[in-house]
């Protein structure tokens, strides 16, 4: 095909105001249809992204078109969750739009601000798992690493998160509900995806043709979202799978007068891909997430092996071409799903699959919790994937007889590595498969990396110890500094020009800043406008006043009672009764902030939650606090809130018990935004204390091997409360119900965890010391000059923590894939 009749002249494309005014007003009529007079707000942003989208259209085609005449290796994300948030911001950023775009709106009459407010967020994803994936896609789009994210489209995202009474209440996003501009859908794109039925055998031995029958079928359809790089012309693919009936309707039913028996088997297919699973303690055992688990990995190994196919004639380059990457156990049917294409659909000999597998996968874990490790029930497996299970076993029967080989014939090491679980009722375990099909696993922490094969996969290391390593979390500069902090992004600029975005090590060059007159003061003003951006959302949704000069001390995430947020209540209620004990003491006035969701089901935390809410309405409303201690929980946490609520922290709090959070990557954000960390040695604390200088951060509290043993020899939280005058109190006015006079006994069993029921993540025992160093933070935010001056060694220390330091080394040593060539981006963002 002659491509050059295509060349378009990119007139529309222009990134000056008037073109930009023309492309919004021509989407606007002849895209969303509407008629400027009568266009809704929510018209306007549909026009403006259409119009921004198409300046990334362009790369997108020319990166595919290099990809393919390159023959790259493409790396293949699975993720259940892409926590992506908002897209125009990004959008912008790559496209160096921000500002003649926010020109033209407003010359258009549109306002520009509250336009991007109505952008709902993309909550794929549970938390940083979830955005951690976000963060790697831009990395990988960035670097020029062939990738793809394959997810799932989820019609219902995180739930929407109310507060009322002070309590959580759930509520649907049904965030499509206007359209979403960013996604192209491709009909064309579908693939059968198959459940249940019963498998029919064929011959016998090697020759054995096994054939899964009698299945029931859903379609995946394809809907594309572009994923742009920054600085770069290389843009990668976002796919996620939607689920649609193999038939719209049963006409039989249809023409019998029974119209709704008619879609009934629709709706029941399509709800595969419905609602994303707020990850839970009722998530085991789910069938429905077995199903989406499936669902989504069938459909993406297909499309690869597809595309594989396009250009090469057999599968002996496969491995050279292809990376899989499995984001935690939930794409791990991956494994058998790749088997079975290669097995029963392309006849390949059990030992050729096997072995390209082997290559192709790899695994990152994401966390030591026990609960969250996934298996399933035999019985369920079976049914729903019967073909599989039978790989399964194959893939057991080979591995336990090659331990055999090796190890003599251990039954109790067979025992304990068997993909399955035998113990009580058979569980297939998803993390053994994972380990014993990939050939790197990975961990998110040094620390996490280490405990990970200590604990979890200790037999497996000593196994394999070369298939192991570690692979330090990061964020990404764009979003998390650039986009969501532009006060210190122009600050940055003026002191070590722009090149930090994509090189975030040179923000070491803010060390030599620290000393030129006025840079202090101009650093803690951008401070102190971020502040009153966040006291300006809070008077808003809270009708809370907040005082921008006081000590803004933040902990959002996730609500579990490993982060311990009640450790931090304990601090806030012993705060509150010192202050009332010295009413004129000369104290530091603070803002504490809470905001994050608990899993509906998860009723320790949800407690939590209130708790938070019924102490800071106490402590709000007490006259004789004042300003000195405010505390406030902003509902319905997500990216976006992260965006406003970030820039505006001090103080960062990342005091989990140590040895449970695998790595963290909030505790990232809030350092490269100039907030002072407080925290235990935990995940990757414990790197950014490297980084960042063990005088720039607050650590407190017992270490990994302390904990240990501690419980070794026997933790009894009584016993640290007897010995705490201050915080047998605080947990006494918790009991007692000063915070919930109206119910005296509603935190007894809040009260019991900690005291009488084991304080299995140790708050009592870390208490005095997180306490204590709270004072030393005090002491320090008196001299203005002295915090900040750590406030921007934080910042000057993060460049290790860019997505795109991690990615460089998966690339480098997991995926082994090469960057896609293309010509450097001209400016006005061309080819
Ligand atoms: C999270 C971990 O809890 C967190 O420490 C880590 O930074 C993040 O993954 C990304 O690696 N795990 C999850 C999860 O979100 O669902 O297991």
């Amino acid at each position: 095909m002659d491509l050059n009749q295509f060349e378009t002249q990119y007139d529309h494309l222009a990134a000056d105001v008037p073109a930009l005014k023309r492309a919004i007003a021509n989407k606007l009529m002849y895209q969303v249809g509407k008629d400027p007079i009568s266009a809704r707000p929510e018209d306007w942003l549909q026009a403006a992204a259409y119009a921004v989208r198409d300046h990334l259209v362009e790369r997108w085609m020319t990166t595919t078109r290099a990809q393919y005449a390159q023959d790259v290796k493409r790396v293949y994300y699975l993720s259940m969750e892409f926590l992506m948030g908002r897209a125009f911001g990004n959008a912008l950023l790559a496209t160096d739009l921000l500002k003649p775009l926010k020109q033209a709106l407003t010359e258009l009459e549109v306002d520009v601000d509250a336009l991007f407010e109505l952008e709902p967020d993309a909550a794929l994803g549970n938390g940083g798992l979830g955005r951690l994936a976000a963060c790697f896609l831009d990395s990988m789009a960035t670097l020029g690493v062939p990738g793809f994210g394959y997810g799932i489209r989820y019609d219902y995202g995180m739930f929407r998160q109310l507060i009322q009474d002070g309590r959580q209440v759930e509520s649907p996003d049904y965030w499509l509900k206007n359209g979403n501009p960013w996604e192209f859908p491709r009909p064309e794109v579908t693939f059968r995806v198959r459940f249940g039925g019963r498998l029919e055998e064929q011959g016998s031995g090697a020759a054995t043709v096994v054939r899964w029958v009698d299945t029931e079928d859903v379609l995946a359809m394809a809907y594309d979202t572009i994923v742009p790089g920054y600085g770069t012309l290389a843009t990668n693919t976002l796919r996620l799978w939607s689920a649609k009936a193999t038939e719209e309707m049963n006409l039989r039913a249809f023409n019998q007068g029974n119209y709704f028996g008619a879609v009934e088997s629709k709706n029941h297919s399509e709800n595969v891909s419905r609602v994303l699973y707020p990850d839970d303690s009722t998530l085991s055992g789910r069938e429905l997430r077995l199903r989406q688990e499936y669902f989504f990995v069938s459909a993406s190994v297909q499309d690869l092996v597809r595309r594989y196919l396009r250009t090469h004639a057999s599968f002996e380059r496969l491995a050279d071409k292809v990376s899989i990457h499995l984001n935690d156990t939930h794409p791990v049917l991956a494994i058998p799903e790749l088997m079975r294409v290669l097995l029963d659909e392309h006849r390949l000999p059990w030992a050729q699959a096997w072995a390209l597998c082997q290559k192709v996968f790899s695994y990152t874990n994401h966390t030591l919790m026990h609960e969250a490790l996934e298996t399933w029930p035999i019985d369920m497996f079976g049914r729903v994937l019967p073909r599989h299970l039978r790989i399964i076993f194959d893939i057991n029967a080979h591995f336990l007889g090659e331990l055999t080989r090796t190890h003599g014939h251990d039954v109790e090491l067979m025992r304990r590595l068997s993909l399955i679980d035998e113990s009580g009722e058979r569980r297939v375990r998803m993390a053994y498969l994972a380990v014993v099909a990939s050939h790197s696993v990975n961990g998110v922490s040094a620390l996490h990396s280490d405990l990970m094969q200590q604990s979890i996969f200790a037999d497996f290391a000593r196994l394999w110890p070369e298939r192991f390593n570690n692979k330090t979390n990061g964020v990404t500069p764009r979003r998390w500094l650039a986009h969501a902090n532009p006060g210190l992004a122009t600050l940055l600029d003026s002191r070590i020009g722009h090149g930090w975005r994509r090189h975030l090590d040179e923000l070491s060059g803010l060390k030599g800043a620290l000393d030129l007159p006025g840079f202090l003061g101009a650093f803690r003003r951008v401070k102190r406008q971020n502040k009153e951006r966040l006291a300006a959302l809070v008077a808003r949704q809270l009708g809370v006043a907040l005082n921008p000069d006081a000590l803004f001390d933040v902990q959002v995430k996730r609500i579990h009672e490993y982060k311990r947020q009640l450790l931090n209540v304990l601090h806030v209620i012993t705060r509150y009764q010192r202050i009332l004990a010295h009413p004129d003491g000369n104290w530091v006035p603070r803002v504490v902030v809470f905001a994050g969701k608990a899993a509906s089901a998860y009723v320790m935390a949800k407690n939590v939650i209130r708790l938070i809410n019924d102490v800071a309405r106490v402590v709000n409303a007490d006259p004789r606090v004042g300003d000195k201690l405010k505390v406030v929980f902003i509902p319905n946490y997500s990216v976006s809130l992260a965006e406003v609520i970030i820039p505006a922290a001090d103080l960062s709090e990342q005091i989990s018990t140590a040895g449970t959070e695998a790595s963290g990557t909030g505790n990232m954000k809030f350092a490269l935004n100039g907030a002072l960390t407080i925290g235990t040695l935990d995940g990757a604390n414990v790197e950014m204390r490297e980084h960042v200088g063990p005088d720039n951060i607050f650590i407190f509290g017992h270490t990994t091997p302390e904990v240990a043993e501690l419980k070794a020899r026997g933790y009894h939280p009584r016993e640290w409360v007897e010995k705490d005058g201050e915080l047998g109190a605080a947990l006494e006015a918790i009991r007692s119900g000063v915070f919930s006079p109206t119910e005296p006994e509603r935190y007894q069993a809040v009260y019991d965890t900690l005291v009488n029921w084991g304080d299995h993540y140790l708050l009592l025992a870390d208490y005095r010391s997180y306490v204590d160093t709270q004072d030393q933070v005090d002491a320090l935010y008196r001299s203005a000059d002295e915090w900040t001056r750590k406030a921007v060694l934080n910042v000057a220390g993060m460049g290790f923590f860019s997505a795109d330091r991690t990615i460089g080394e998966y690339a480098q040593d997991i995926w082994r894939s090469a960057p896609v060539q293309l010509p450097p981006l001209r400016r006005g963002g061309t080819a």
